[in-house]
């Protein structure tokens, strides 16, 4: 990073900001993970240079030999990590790697069954707010009032009424595994396509530790930065039928050049989820957040749904006299950064929220395990339930610096 300090000591400043950050803090954001620095290093390679639109071997510029070996790769494992029988890893993002199979399959106006923003669905699986809830005509799903678990019987209902062209199974805050053979089952009745939105439990899904959808579903989306640790981006897995339709939807339909250079950090990081040390990550991912909604249980809070499957869990703070928002702002100043999140049914409009979602991903890299939850529940705990007290948050920040500073992450990258 010394090779512009001199040139832009502005940026360069930023950044070392933003190192020392999240080498202090806790990173508990759920999406949010830290990428190996091979991963990084490619990122910020010559390949960010090179114009590649098209597909490997199809290219509409010249010089593309190299890259197209590295798109090959990246292509080539994703398929063997997931199973699945094509893959186009240009999408930019998750929400791009969307709109390329609703580009493909929909038209204006059709009608799409998705989660509800509100229950911890996605803003395009149909929110109002987005292209997918304002170009076509969307339907959501929730979960139930009891148990906050996925209410299947009302997608069925849904489905069979209004006979939607796609259904999205997908989430970016519900904690539990989805039961993708119902959806398909649904599906099926309904004469709809089916789209799983993978963006939060990929890594799980590839260290087999979730349900994989790729059997069931005709398209997979996904990030490829969350639990999959990867470089910022996003990535369709598809039934090799849908896969010229799709190609032509992300380039030139929704897309121009690819961006070569995370192209090649995928590849990088799907080596390193096919490795068995990633199934042994994941697994502690898991183990971790486990751990973390049973000790906050025992601190008193509330879990939406008792617990989890998955790498986060989501505090339901209704109870506590606490609001997101305030619960999000009071663990920042303790070092711990996390997210307001809606809950179910919530009371509160979404910029205060009645929920923070909690992920273990990026503590889990850090190599933190039990014994390190323990410490950071009773932080957790403490932070939130003094969320007012300066003196009280300034302590757990000092104990988050020592906590961090043993499980040292991009220590060497700082100035
Ligand atoms: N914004 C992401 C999340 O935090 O879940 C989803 O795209």
């Amino acid at each position: 990073m010394s090779s512009f300090k001199k040139q832009d000591p502005e940026i360069y400043s930023i950044i070392n900001d933003e190192t020392i950050r999240q080498e202090n803090e806790l990173q508990m954001i759920a999406s949010e993970n830290y990428a190996s620095k091979a991963v990084m290093d490619v990122v910020g390679s010559v390949l960010t240079n090179k114009y590649a639109e098209g597909y490997p071997n199809k290219r509409y510029y010249g010089g593309c030999e190299f890259v197209d070996k590295a798109e090959d790769l990246a292509i080539q494992r994703a398929k063997d990590l997931f199973g699945a029988e094509a893959v186009n890893v240009q999408p930019h993002s998750g929400a791009q790697a969307n709109m390329a199979v609703f580009l493909g399959f929909l038209s204006p106006g059709d009608t799409v069954l998705g989660m509800s923003l509100d229950h911890g669905g996605h803003l395009s699986h149909g929110s109002k707010v987005n292209f997918s809830g304002r170009v076509y005509n969307s339907i959501s799903y929730g979960v139930k009032e009891d148990s906050f678990l996925i209410d299947y019987d009302q997608i069925e209902d849904l489905a069979l009424k209004h006979k939607p062209k796609l259904i999205i199974a997908g989430w970016s805050s519900y904690p539990r595994d989805l039961d993708y053979s119902k959806f398909k089952e649904i599906a099926d009745k309904s004469g709809s396509l089916l789209l799983a939105d993978i963006a939060h439990p990929s890594g799980l899904i590839a260290a087999e530790l979730y349900s994989n959808p790729v059997p069931h579903c005709d398209f997979v989306t996904t990030t490829t930065h969350k639990t999959l640790r990867g470089p910022r981006g996003g990535m369709i897995m598809m039934k090799e039928e849908h896969a010229k339709i799709i190609n032509s939807r992300v380039f030139p339909g929704t897309q121009g050049g690819p961006l070569m250079n995370t192209i090649a950090a995928k590849a990088v990081a799907f080596k390193e989820a096919l490795d068995p040390s990633f199934k042994e990550y994941q697994s502690q991912v898991l183990k971790n957040s486990r751990l973390l909604a049973e000790l906050l249980i025992e601190n008193g809070f509330d879990c939406i749904t008792g617990g989890t499957d998955t790498h986060l869990v989501l505090l339901d703070l209704r109870k506590s006299g606490v609001t997101g928002k305030e619960a999000e702002q009071a663990l920042s100043k303790a070092g711990i950064t996390t997210n307001k999140n809606a809950i179910p049914f919530d009371p509160q409009p979404p910029a205060i929220a009645s929920g923070v979602r909690i992920g273990t991903p990026g503590v889990t890299t850090r190599g933190m395990k039990e014994d390190e939850i323990r410490i950071i529940a009773n932080l957790i705990s403490k932070s939130v339930k003094n969320f007012n007290d300066s003196n009280i948050l300034d302590s757990c920040k000092k104990e988050v610096n020592e906590l961090c500073s043993r499980f040292p992450i991009y220590s060497d990258l700082i100035d």
